[in-house]
């Protein structure tokens, strides 16, 4: 059976800090019916697809800081995206920020099934940027401020055929990400991402956002025989210039779709899951190749956090 589907990026503008979700949502839902009508089975969106990238404001805890996550999905405002994939019979991945009944939040990411079941959640493990307020940058990035690390690991779900998995935004930038992802045998790795383009503590890399953006894709998803959909929030979007350049990567690590504009826009790719093993069973045969043995330091405990225990 051939395991041949259209996959869609549905890279999302600026979403305003006043944006309602209602009209975040409506955003989405209309990137997904345009998806639909080019023949996608799955459509890709973003990290923190709801609201504003909120992690660039200091914000007290409390209900200021609370607006911005979900206690529950779907939820009201989110039924309406869950019921358009089912009238569309379409699967997609959603990021959300995630608060728990116990209270406690996540960067999340769900990928959901034709039918509208979560199917798979993931919680972003690599958070980047600071804990404390820190005035001297033109903006905040506290990430590690809002959200635990991830406690679900990088794990792959069976859908569409095949085996998928998902990781969000800095995630891309580690090669571990993807190395476990394909030791899970990930055959399509759904990211989004909101990257600014000023990157305070090294503005001299500034011109180089989207280049890294790019060469962490590919290398990802050539280094493991993966498909890779990455997504962005772009455009300016309260003051701060985020990046767009969503993408989709084949196994070989090539481009095969690439956004153009800094708003809403579908970009779509047939991808075949049975390329994969172009990759999987010569170059990065892991079975064949791989020298685990060897990679002991890759695995070690940071050195502050051993002086710790
Ligand atoms: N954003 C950025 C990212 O990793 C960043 C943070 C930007 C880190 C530039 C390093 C350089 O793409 C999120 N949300 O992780």
């Amino acid at each position: 059976m051939s395991r041949k589907f259209t996959v869609a990026a549905a890279q999302l503008g600026p979403i305003a800090r006043d944006e309602p979700r209602s009209s975040a949502v409506a955003r989405l839902c209309a990137m997904m019916r345009a998806a639909k009508a080019r023949g996608a089975s799955l459509v890709v969106f973003p990290e923190l697809a709801l609201t504003t990238f909120f992690p660039r404001w200091y914000i007290e805890s409390g209900a200021e800081l609370d607006q911005w996550f979900e206690t529950e999905m779907p939820s009201a405002a989110t039924a309406p995206l869950f019921a358009l994939a089912r009238e569309l019979q379409i699967a997609f991945h959603l990021g959300y920020a995630e608060l728990t009944p116990e209270g406690r939040r996540f960067n999340t990411a769900i990928l959901v099934s034709p039918g509208g079941e979560i199917l798979g959640k993931y919680r972003k493990i690599h958070l980047p940027g600071h804990r404390e307020n820190e005035p001297w940058r033109p903006f905040q990035h506290l990430e590690k401020r809002y959200f635990e690390k991830g406690d679900l690991g990088w794990p792959t779900f069976d859908m569409l055929g095949g085996k998928l998995g998902m990781c969000i935004c800095n995630d891309r930038r580690w090669p571990e990400t993807w190395r476990v992802l394909g030791l899970g045998g990930a055959e399509l790795v759904c990211l989004g991402y909101n990257t600014p383009i000023h990157f305070a503590p090294a503005p001299e890399h500034d011109h180089l956002q989207y280049f890294h953006n790019e060469l962490s894709a590919q290398a990802g998803c050539y280094q493991n025989g993966t498909w890779g959909v990455a997504v962005a929030k772009a455009g300016l979007e309260e003051g701060s210039v985020l990046i767009g350049g969503s993408l989709i990567v084949a196994p070989t690590g090539e481009i095969v779709a690439r956004a153009t504009t800094s708003g809403d826009e579908v970009i779509t790719a047939e991808v075949d899951l049975d390329r994969c093993a172009e990759i999987r069973a010569n170059v990065f045969n892991f079975e064949e190749h791989r020298e685990p043995q060897d990679y002991l330091p890759i695995t070690a405990p940071k050195p502050d956090r051993r002086a710790a225990e």
